[in-house]
């Protein structure tokens, strides 16, 4: 089973998006297996977009994704990464799909409400940022076989 690492950022809480975001997530099947509402500290934003400090936006996004509670969140399923960026959409949401999250609640660039892990490397890297294994639950759901 694949990990992958959501992080529903401080616009989606302050737009009180969160029961329903998660919620698209259970419906497809993806298994929640740790979750947590926290203000990210500088150190972690910088640590987590750690691939963009040489971007002209790295500090709007470390100083946004720092301005109020996110939620983070790690989801379990076969092909977890690949299933959450479909869901989730194209980066800018001028170019995301309806039906995807940002396509469906996102309007700009800099504020695209959501992160999802892009590659089974970069979800366990950010996964164990902000999350031991101790927290993330095993378990399993009964309605597994059903999927
Ligand atoms: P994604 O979140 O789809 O994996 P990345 O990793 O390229 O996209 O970008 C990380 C975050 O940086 C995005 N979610 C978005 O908020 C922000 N971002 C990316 N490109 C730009 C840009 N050109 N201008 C402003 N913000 C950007």
């Amino acid at each position: 089973m694949e990990r992958t690492f959501v992080i529903l950022k401080p616009n989606a809480v302050q737009r009180e998006l969160v029961g329903e975001l998660i919620s698209r997530f259970e419906k497809r099947g993806l298994k929640i297996t740790a979750l947590r509402m926290t203000v990210l500290s500088a150190e972690q934003a910088e640590l987590h977009y750690a691939q963009h400090r040489e971007k002209s936006f790295y500090s709007d996004l470390v100083s946004f994704i720092t301005s109020g509670p996110s939620v983070l969140i790690v989801l379990e399923a076969e092909n977890a990464v690949s299933v959450v960026r479909q869901m989730v959409g194209a980066t800018d949401p001028k170019d995301a799909l309806p039906g995807t999250i940002r396509g469906d609640y996102a309007n700009t660039l800099g504020h695209n409400m959501i992160h999802a892990s892009d590659s089974a490397g970069a979800a366990i890297r950010e996964i164990a940022l902000f999350f031991t294994e101790e927290e993330i639950a095993k378990y399993t759901l009964s309605i597994r076989p059903w999927l």
